[in-house]
């Protein structure tokens, strides 16, 4: 497979390490004097930028935290004025207020670059038709796919979420080669594809899927059913959007774009730094960004960093798919679960009676949590027969406390019962809230 820029994406890491040290020192200096929370978080440390010699010194730098961006909502962690950002976009973020994030020219052309790193590495050619279905707007993923794609040269198709039929209509007659959306709605896209029987009327050869955790186990599923190879691409709106990291034809980690980014990975509870390839929370400073660059940035994602060199020549630093986020950890009578994790069991299930398609539901009834989950049988498997259903929910129970070491309840639900979404799934109802 083709690489972009060689000489960048295949740096030594000698010459990496000091190209970030030239970057991060002039990063910090702009910062502190243009940025007055990084400023006063400086101060409280007795930092000056003068302190900061290179990568070696970024563990004394403060953090910043998605309250930051609430705090000094909309504009006020901007280190250019208004008139040089030329784009916003907003994340809505779990709860209360959205966040905003800026962008010059500079910025959205190095946003681009990113992504067409991923589409070169993954064989994307100007030859080929990407259908854009992430949703264009606020949220970072139709715009910032779509500018990747073109910078390439192929030819962008910019469909933007919902209206399932008319996307598998337009992938069809516009023969889109190249698929970008969430991998939730590329399963249920699979799934209206076998549905309509048109699997061999698509021309469809690779997805590029992201902006929530997936199982390798799903990327199989998402492999067969549309026929593509399917890869990741990570990211998130306060460090850039779609591109901060992404795979390459490996399929075996997502390389994190260190001429522009650099990653740690922190214990989330005593914020120390981790060694290379130990769990925790992936933490970011952005190099290169001018509008809003960042530095240290908690990203409440779980995962670790793979040290081992790529086959595909790159140096780049991979990390691997994040298991969840240190955030939507649900606690569950004093258990840490991830969905994720749930999905796998589901997955693992493999005898077509169930579908991945579930929703958890969290309650709490005489103080204690009740833990519900709804999964879809299969339309094969659909039936009335109780004594079935209640078979295969006894078989998931277990499967669950294997894996998890806590009893859920399972309930068999009709195919297609749970809201498919088109955009990032919400899998989690938590009602606790207030009831002790
Ligand atoms: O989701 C940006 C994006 C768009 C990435 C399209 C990939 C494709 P936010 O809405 O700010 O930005 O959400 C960022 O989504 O912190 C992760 O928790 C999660 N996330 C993003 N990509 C992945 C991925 C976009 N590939 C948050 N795997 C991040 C797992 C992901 N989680």
């Amino acid at each position: 497979m083709t690489i972009r820029h060689p000489e960048i994406e295949c740096m030594p890491r000698k010459e990496l390490t000091r190209l970030q040290d030239e970057r991060l020192i002039a990063q910090v200096k702009r910062m502190y004097e243009r940025v007055p929370c990084f400023r006063a978080r400086m101060d409280e440390k007795g930092l000056k930028p003068e302190d900061v010699h290179g990568v070696g010194d970024l563990k004394k730098l403060p953090f910043s935290y998605k309250s930051d961006l609430r705090d000094w909502y909309p504009y006020g962690l901007f280190a250019e004025p208004m008139e040089n950002v030329v784009r916003v976009h907003a994340s809505s973020g779990t709860t209360g207020k959205r966040i905003v994030v800026g962008y010059t020219a500079n910025d959205l052309d190095m946003w681009a670059d990113c992504v067409a790193r991923m589409l070169t590495g993954i064989g994307v050619t100007s030859q080929d038709f990407v259908q854009i279905s992430f949703g264009y707007g606020l949220f970072t993923g139709g715009f910032g796919v779509h500018a990747g794609a073109e910078k390439i040269g192929a030819t962008v198709i910019p469909m933007s979420s919902g209206n399932t039929a008319l996307q598998i209509q337009t992938m069809i007659d516009f023969g889109a080669t190249v698929l970008c959306c969430t991998p939730s709605y590329a399963m249920y896209l699979a799934e209206e594809v076998a549905r309509l029987g048109v699997k061999d009327k698509l021309h469809l050869r690779i997805g590029v899927f992201g902006a929530e955790p997936w199982s390798e186990d799903m990327r199989r599923c998402i492999e067969a059913g549309l026929g593509i190879r399917a890869y990741d691409i990570y990211g998130l709106s306060e460090v850039l959007g779609p591109g901060v990291a992404v795979e390459c034809a490996a399929q075996s980690g997502m390389h994190i774009h260190e001429d522009n980014f650099i990653p740690e990975i922190i214990d989330p509870e005593t914020e120390e730094v981790l060694p290379l390839g130990a769990v925790g929370e992936l933490v970011f400073t952005s190099l290169t960004k001018e509008a809003f660059p960042i530095i240290r940035y908690r990203t409440r994602d779980i995962c670790s960093l793979i040290a081992e060199p790529c086959s595909c020549g790159r140096t780049h630093l991979r990390m691997r798919k994040p298991s969840g986020r240190s955030d939507d950890m649900m606690i569950i009578r004093g258990v840490n679960v991830f969905p994720s994790q749930i999905e796998e069991v589901l997955l693992k299930i493999k005898d077509g009676a169930i579908t991945p398609n579930y929703q958890i539901v969290l309650d709490r009834v005489n103080h204690t949590d009740t833990f519900d989950i709804n999964v879809e049988m299969s339309e094969d498997f659909f039936t009335d027969d109780v004594r079935s259903i209640e078979k295969m929910e006894r078989r998931i129970v277990e499967a669950l406390r294997e894996t998890l070491g806590i009893g859920a309840k399972v309930h068999l639900v009709n195919p297609k019962s749970i809201i498919r979404s088109e955009g990032k799934a919400k899998r989690v109802i938590d009602n606790r809230a207030g009831k002790m």
